[in-house]
């Protein structure tokens, strides 16, 4: 008990006072004592996967540490996937794990593994040494005592990250000596904190922006936008990418050019396996030191064929309105009544990305960008907007097949005017725009597709959601959200989709 408690006031000292639990036998005193603890917010989960996805949602929407706390064996194997998200967006994610005693250490006894340092390079193991920018694992040995926890307060700490280094020589460097000629600006996920700043910046810099959806500054920058394909074929000299790392293809693209990129992230990592230049800092702060800029003029001229692309696309969404892109655009409309956006991974980012309305800029905008994993987002999802009303998610429907459990979250989140779209295009259906996929067999595409038949209906009935099902444009007139979680089942018409892409 001593153990346990000691453990818990290391963390709530660095600043951790919210703990997802999963219970088990040995971590029993562990969970008894954080729902005894007063002041301590503790999410109940029984599904580990999940719960570390939710505690990374409670993170990104705190900017505290939050701590998943699960029992020995594989439970702790559970939490990999959200650690290593957590790893390459730099967020504070905690993970307590219970152990067996020392001795029993590779002993194949029963419900244990080897959990020392399970998660590797992705989680620092100390708290005294842990800088507050990446995941934490604590493995803790407990003997399965008797548990008992009375009630005591709990003392909450300042959370204080070590510092990211100060760094803007690099950034002028690369804006001086005339090198504006063919700079574009590429802008991935940025977190609220910074989009101010890199907002401003922008404008007086006044060059071509790509700017993700997830940059929660896409629908304000108006004439600097341009969509990315029109530089295919036409590549600038320079490229800034500010925030996570760009959603679209060209940022693979850039992989084989020979355009120079610099990068201002908080994750410190280039996102290019080939040279490039990078600033490990928050992008706001990084551009607070730059002080003003001046504006590069008419370059963007350059780019201004672009607009007419931008024009085309909107024909093609009227020509076709119940494809999957048509109805991801209407969908972006009714979700600008809400008070949060979550995008899952795979298409429904990247047609929200390409297709979305770009008038209105959206609530808390947020995604799961770090190793584009299509696991744990609903759970992320919830996570990040359990104490908000209106929260929308759109997923995929394989993604949604990751995460059935993640409802089991509801009775302990707002569900207000929840509403969550599963765009239900039957399976992966990204892959069957890959090129690189053309030659394979009806079979053997069918593999990597991997349609699935499924009645989301029932799913909504197992978690006591509310049901509305989209198969045109018409079906969104009666689209509200009630007092319980909405699903709304998108089913997009597949002959309009293929018109759609073959005539873009
Ligand atoms: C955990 C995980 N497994 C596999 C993949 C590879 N993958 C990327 S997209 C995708 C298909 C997603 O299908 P769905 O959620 O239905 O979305 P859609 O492509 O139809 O938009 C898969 C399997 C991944 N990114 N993450």
């Amino acid at each position: 008990m001593q153990q346990e408690r000691e453990i818990i006031e290391q963390l709530l000292e660095a600043g951790c006072g919210e703990f997802v639990v999963c219970g088990g036998a040995r971590n029993a005193t562990l969970v008894a004592l954080l729902e005894a603890g007063e002041g301590i917010r503790v999410w109940k989960h029984f599904e580990e996967r999940g719960a570390a996805f939710f505690a990374l949602g409670r993170v990104k929407d705190t900017g505290q540490p939050c701590a998943v706390v699960t029992t020995s064996g594989t439970a702790v194997a559970e939490c990999l996937p959200a650690v290593i998200e957590a790893h390459y967006t730099a967020k504070p994610l905690i993970v307590v794990s219970a152990d067996r005693p020392e001795s029993f250490r590779g002993s194949g006894a029963p419900q244990t593994i080897e959990q020392e340092n399970l998660f590797g390079d992705y989680a620092a193991t100390s708290l005294e040494t842990w800088s507050g920018h990446l995941p934490l694992h604590l493995n803790v040995s407990l003997e399965e005592t008797k548990a008992t926890a009375e009630s005591w307060p709990a003392q909450l700490g300042g959370f204080l990250p070590d510092r990211l280094p100060f760094e803007v020589r690099s950034l002028r460097d690369f804006l001086d000596d005339g090198v504006f000629k063919g700079l574009i600006a590429m802008v991935g996920g940025l977190e609220d904190a910074d989009r101010e700043d890199v907002f401003y910046f922008l404008k007086d810099l006044g060059v071509p922006v790509i700017a993700d959806v997830t940059s929660g500054i896409r629908e304000v920058l108006g004439d600097l936008i341009i969509p990315e394909s029109a530089l295919r074929g036409n590549l600038p000299g320079r490229i800034l990418r500010i925030g996570e790392v760009p959603i679209g293809r060209l940022w693979r693209d850039l992989e084989d050019a020979s355009t120079e990129v610099l990068s201002i992230c908080r994750n410190g990592l280039p996102g290019l396996a080939r040279e490039s230049k990078i600033i490990h800092a928050e992008p706001g702060r990084v551009i607070r030191g730059l002080g003003p800029v001046d504006a590069v003029g008419d370059v963007r001229d350059d780019f201004l064929k672009a607009r007419p692309l931008l024009g085309r696309v909107s024909e093609l969404l009227e020509a076709c309105p119940d494809s999957e892109p048509g109805l991801v655009s209407l969908l972006s409309v009714y979700a600008t009544t809400g008070e949060g956006l979550f995008l899952g991974n795979s298409l429904p980012i990247r047609e929200w990305n390409d297709f979305a309305q770009r008038e209105t800029p959206y609530a808390r905008v947020m995604a799961n960008r770090g190793a584009n994993g299509i696991d744990g987002q609903i759970s992320t999802w919830l996570g990040t907007t359990a104490e908000i009303e209106d929260a929308w998610g759109i997923f995929g429907d394989l993604t949604t097949l990751y995460d059935l459990a993640a409802p089991g979250m509801f009775s302990q989140i707002e569900t207000k005017g929840r509403i969550l779209v599963v765009i239900n295009n039957g399976g992966g259906q990204i892959f069957e725009r890959l090129p690189r996929l053309d030659d394979l067999t009806e079979v053997q595409k069918a593999a990597v597709v991997q349609p699935q038949e499924m009645k989301l209906q029932a799913w909504a009935e197992m978690w006591d959601m509310d049901y509305h099902k989209i198969t045109r444009r018409e079906d969104f007139d009666d689209l509200e959200g009630g007092e319980k979680t909405l699903l709304v089942e998108l089913i997009p018409n597949a002959t309009q989709t293929k018109e759609f892409w073959e005539r873009l």
